[in-house]
């Protein structure tokens, strides 16, 4: 077993695998810059060290000063989480190179799949099903029209060094070609420094469903079955399920089967992650595989009571995986990514000191948090505070009890998107699990618009405990905003702790 582990990461992920470490009895090492010198993830490892000004691009990227510091400790290994550098190929050959265990897929797999053609390739070589389209990158706008044509529009262009929807362009009809050929070559020159470009056809309302393997060094690969990611925004995930409700038995086999085929086809070791999409007849295409443990592990976690950070570090240890077979789904679980953005200012992000933090707790419940009372909250990384998981023996139950573990959250000082979560859970397409990559943008403004039932409740009291306060100080209710501050009443000290304002 790994010794002692150096954590290149910061926030949720950090400290979760300072606790993965803690259960297997390994130290761990903390990385932080200015920003994070008080961080939660800084205190709970058992050594931290300082790397740099605030920047991600002067701390957390820095690839020779984290192996440096690495080596300084005596760290005999490297977990680079999720983000930063962790699926950049020199990083993964870098930390190999000084002579200390990456743990992750080997820097050739990140390479075979980091480029999409390259992934798609090597997907129709070993039978796994993608998108109708090209594996190598186009020449001319003139020859993406020709492949277009030959099965039908809408196609979409997309970035061959790409991924998360960078270079990306739909294409319906033969005259938008030129201009989305020149912007989807321009997007992805400027994000990936590559200006190649393939095509697929663009498949309408389809659910994103991804699949987590799990391989050792011994050529033994498992699927531990699917997530259901289909509620996002702008290409941010904002809520996850295991299972899909749009998956039985038989197409979880299949689709297991296609990734592990997938994962062994690159030399795969390590926990990761297939992307597919699953269109409405059931049928799945292969995506791209991210070679890194993800955001939203827990709920596969939660489902199959496998510590996935842990058999990424037994993994790399050189342990074997012990699991006979793929692992079957029991019960249901789901995670609210918890953010400071204001949904109703169009997720503006908010910055600030959390004056106050109440985490839900109860049965079935897990959070995976990187704040606390007295964190700072600025702009220099993403704005994803926590994680909030819940588990339940069916859907209805978990999506229940995520909606009980909201409410019991409090998070003062700053907008986050809690309330947001909690309509989410009320809605009723979500419940009925109605849900594809389209809907969360296609059902925002409505639910925005409409309170939830119980949060009407307390606005109602809360404007009335405010126009109450205003009259104490003798101005009007209109005035309430501008009256010098009262002694807090009860009613306003529910306000504030609700995370309450006027709309
Ligand atoms: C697609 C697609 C529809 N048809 N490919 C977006 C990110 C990248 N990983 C792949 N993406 C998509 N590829 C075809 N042929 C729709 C998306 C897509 C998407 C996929 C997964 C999760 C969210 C998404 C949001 C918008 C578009």
């Amino acid at each position: 077993m790994l010794r002692k582990v150096l954590i290149a990461n910061r926030g949720e992920i950090a400290l979760r695998v300072v606790r993965a470490c803690r259960e297997l009895d390994v130290r761990s090492v903390a990385v932080y810059s200015d920003a994070d010198a008080h961080a939660p993830h800084v205190r709970e490892a058992d050594e931290a060290v300082h790397i740099g000004p605030s920047p991600s691009s002067e701390s957390y990227l820095k690839g020779d000063v984290i192996i440096a510091a690495a080596l300084t400790a005596g760290a005999d290994a490297i977990h680079p989480g999720y983000g930063f550098l962790s699926e950049r190929e020199w990083f993964a050959r870098a930390v190999r190179d000084a002579g200390l265990v990456w743990i992750g897929p080997p820097a050739e797999a990140i390479a075979a799949l980091g480029s999409k053609t390259a992934a798609r390739t090597l997907a129709v070589a070993h039978d796994v099903p993608i998108v109708p389209g090209t594996t190598q990158a186009l020449s001319s706008s003139e020859e993406a029209v020709a492949v277009a044509t030959t099965f039908g529009f809408p196609v979409l262009l997309k970035a061959a060094a790409g991924g998360g929807g960078k270079g990306m362009r739909v294409v319906r009809s033969a005259a938008e070609m030129a201009g989305a050929w020149d912007a989807a070559r321009r997007e992805s020159q400027n994000a990936f420094g590559d200006d190649a470009v393939y095509i697929e056809k663009y498949i309408e309302g389809p659910r994103h469903v991804e699949i987590q393997v799990l391989a050792d060094q011994y050529g033994t690969v498992i699927s531990l079955g699917e997530r259901e990611c289909s509620v996002q925004r702008r290409h941010q995930k904002m809520i996850e399920e295991a299972p899909s409700i749009a998956v039985d038995p038989a197409l979880r086999k299949r689709m297991g089967e296609a990734a592990v085929r997938a994962a062994r086809a690159a030399g795969y070791v390590n926990a990761g992650t297939c992307e597919f999409l699953l269109d409405r007849d059931g049928a799945f295409y292969f995506l791209e595989m991210n070679t890194r443990i993800q955001v939203e592990h827990p709920v596969t976690e939660l489902v199959t009571g496998i510590d996935l950070v842990q058999w990424q570090i037994r993994v790399a240890s050189g342990e074997r995986l012990p699991f006979a077979a793929d692992i079957a789904p029991r019960g249901w679980a789901m995670e609210c990514r918890l953010t400071s953005e204001d949904p109703v200012n169009g997720f503006l992000p908010s910055t600030g000191r959390i004056e106050y933090l109440h985490v839900p707790s109860g049965p079935g419940v897990r959070w995976d948090g990187g704040i606390e009372t007295g964190s700072v909250v600025g702009l220099h990384y993403d704005p994803m505070l926590a994680k909030l998981i819940v588990w339940g023996t069916t859907r209805d139950q978990a999506v229940e009890r995520m909606a009980r573990a909201l409410r019991e959250l409090i998070v003062d000082g700053i907008e986050t998107s809690r309330e947001f979560h909690l309509r989410v859970m009320e809605d009723a397409e979500f419940r009925a699990g109605a849900i594809d990559i389209q809907w969360l943008e296609r059902r925002l403004p409505s639910l925005l618009a409409v309170p939830a039932g119980e949060e009407e409740l307390r606005d109602a009291a809360v404007a009335a405990a405010l126009i109450a306060a205003g009259d104490r100080n003798g101005s009007s209710a209109r005035g309430v905003a501008a009256a010098p501050a009262p002694a807090e009443s009860p009613w306003e000290a529910l306000a504030r702790r609700q995370g309450l304002r006027r709309r």
